[in-house]
């Protein structure tokens, strides 16, 4: 990866829904109406009105993303976005897990937003190896970097330190 790539990710360990950027990505399944895990707390820190703006999306394919306001969220915006459920890896998962980050660059890219949080999309209720996972997350988003300046900024929320080390190891970095 780029030096010139590599200053544009951060990796933090935390809750997404406290950070202040453009657009946080939810985790989120077919629906689009809340439900466990990030997607759960993403919905109650935004409030009722976020419900209200997913209901007039009719739902969302895995590994497509749309985009919504983020109200109460210090986030402008929240991208949803359906990661696969894992099943043994054979079933398309990296592809559609690649195209969970890689749909959700390309909406950010599309409304102008420099800053991006993405979580571990998939790792949790979904079942995705988080090793695995880490790889096409990087790999992604650095691809993306590289051949576009929007999003500016990436960042990694990791909601476990142990999770964080491993995005921090695959970057190269003490930070
Ligand atoms: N901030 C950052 N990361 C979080 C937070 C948070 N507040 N809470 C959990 N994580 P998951 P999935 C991490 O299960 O596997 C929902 O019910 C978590 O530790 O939220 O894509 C949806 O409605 C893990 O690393 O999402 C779907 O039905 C990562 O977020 C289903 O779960 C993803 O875990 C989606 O499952």
């Amino acid at each position: 990866m780029s030096p010139d790539v590599l200053a544009r990710v951060v990796v933090v360990k935390g809750d997404i829904t406290r950070l202040r950027v453009d657009a946080i990505v939810n985790a989120a399944n077919n629906t689009l109406l809340g439900g466990g895990g990030v997607d759960g707390a993403i919905h109650n820190a935004a409030g009722e009105e976020l419900y209200t703006e997913c209901l007039t999306l009719g739902g969302c394919e895995t590994g497509r993303a749309k985009m919504t306001r983020g109200y109460a969220l210090p986030a402008k915006h929240v991208i949803h976005t359906v990661g696969p459920v894992y099943r043994n890896g054979t079933f398309g998962e990296p592809d559609l897990l690649r195209s969970c980050y890689r749909e959700s660059l390309e909406l950010a890219a599309g409304a102008k937003l420099e800053t991006i949080a993405f979580p571990c999309i998939s790792t949790g209720i979904y079942g995705y190896p988080v090793t695995a996972a880490c790889v096409i997350a990087v790999e992604t988003v650095a691809a993306w970097l590289a051949s576009n300046e929007l999003p500016r900024v990436v960042t990694f929320c990791c909601f476990s330190e142990k999770d964080a080390a491993l995005y921090r190891e695959r970057l190269g970095r003490r930070d």
